[in-house]
């Protein structure tokens, strides 16, 4: 796998709580340990990984656009702004870079209201409810996709 390829990898609202709060629903990993794991994924794959996690939609939509010269995708949790932000969706949209959505949880076998995803249309796919593995599947499979 080529060794150019740069990942920004994005986590949304509230993730920085992770390992300390709800580990029913989200597992007992810290965000810390997930992006040790990606981490070591990525340099295995000969990848690049940067992480940006904010409690702030301007300040991940502010990332996002500073990306575009950068990265070569982006690999986002966009936690609870899935459901609700359409100026999120419009700032990945405008990146014109290879999006992948992830989620710890299956948002399908939760509430009716995070079954839908304002992300999923612009993704190039989406993996959820696989917990912490999900961020390692969701990597090696925007990689493929660059490397396709
Ligand atoms: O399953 C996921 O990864 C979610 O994106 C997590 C979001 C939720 O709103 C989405 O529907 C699904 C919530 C992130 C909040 O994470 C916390 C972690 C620990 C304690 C409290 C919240």
């Amino acid at each position: 796998m080529s060794d150019s390829h740069r990942v920004l990898v994005v986590h949304g609202p509230n993730l920085n709580l992770l390992g300390t709060r709800e580990p029913e629903v989200y597992g007992t990993a810290t965000l810390e340990e997930i992006n040790g794991d990606l981490t070591a994924a990525a340099k295995e794959w000969g990848a690049e990984v940067e992480f940006f996690q904010s409690n702030h939609e301007g300040a991940l939509v502010d990332r996002i656009q500073e990306a575009q010269s950068w990265a070569d995708g982006i690999l986002i949790n966009p936690a609870g702004l899935t459901h609700t932000s359409v100026s999120l969706r419009d700032a990945l949209v405008a990146t014109e870079l290879p999006i992948v959505e992830v989620h710890l949880s299956n948002i399908f076998a939760r509430e009716e209201f995070r079954r839908h995803s304002f992300i999923s249309p612009i993704a190039i796919g989406v993996i959820c409810g696989f917990g912490p593995m999900g961020y390692g599947l969701a990597l090696n499979a925007l990689l493929e996709h660059l490397e396709s």
